[in-house]
């Protein structure tokens, strides 16, 4: 049984974690606008990791016999006045999505939900990871400033980032599917 403040925020967790998917749609069609196709990529590929992270809470919410409870997306930005911008947007982002984490870290410690633990603690690690990636490249970005090859290189770079196998995010996948 998953005490009931708990199953409140992970519901909203799945949420988060869909909008996350949601909103880097939204910047994967941002960069493919402006041909920066490799950054659409690596968007693309966050998606898929994003989708993930709300199954994560889905599946462990039903597995512990909770009821999931799927809630309403916000509306989303869908420009941004530079690529600079929408990656600074991104590591926001997951910087939201870092407390949330932990808020919902310190509900399960307060309610002795031992239980939720492990795949809390799984999170915190990821966001870790969620944060650097981001910012690294936000910093990236700042260091070439207006330097338009600059923005190629790391646009190349940035297409190398590797889909899971068979992701139905990489249109490799789907296309060859039909
Ligand atoms: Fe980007 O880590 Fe989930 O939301």
């Amino acid at each position: 049984m998953i005490p009931e403040k708990v199953l409140t925020l992970m519901n909203e967790q799945i949420k988060n974690e869909l909008e996350s998917a949601y909103i880097y749609h939204s910047m994967a069609a941002y960069f493919h606008s402006i041909n920066l196709d490799g950054m659409a990529h690596w968007m693309r590929s966050q998606v898929h990791e994003e989708t993930i992270h709300g199954m994560k809470f889905f599946d462990h919410i039903l597995d512990r016999g909770g009821k999931v409870t799927l809630l309403d997306l916000k509306q989303l930005k869908t420009t941004w006045s530079s690529p600079l911008e929408a990656w600074e947007d991104a590591y926001k982002h997951e910087q939201f999505i870092t407390s949330k984490i932990n808020n919902l870290m310190k509900a399960a410690r307060e309610a002795s939900d031992y239980a939720a633990e492990p795949l809390l603690n799984w999170f915190i690690t990821e966001q870790i990871e969620e944060e650097v990636n981001t910012s690294k490249i936000c910093e990236q970005m700042r260091l070439i400033g207006n330097s338009k090859e600059g923005l190629i290189m790391l646009d190349k770079e940035l297409s190398a980032r590797l889909f899971p196998a068979g992701s139905p995010y990489d249109p490799l996948a789907y296309n060859s599917a039909q």
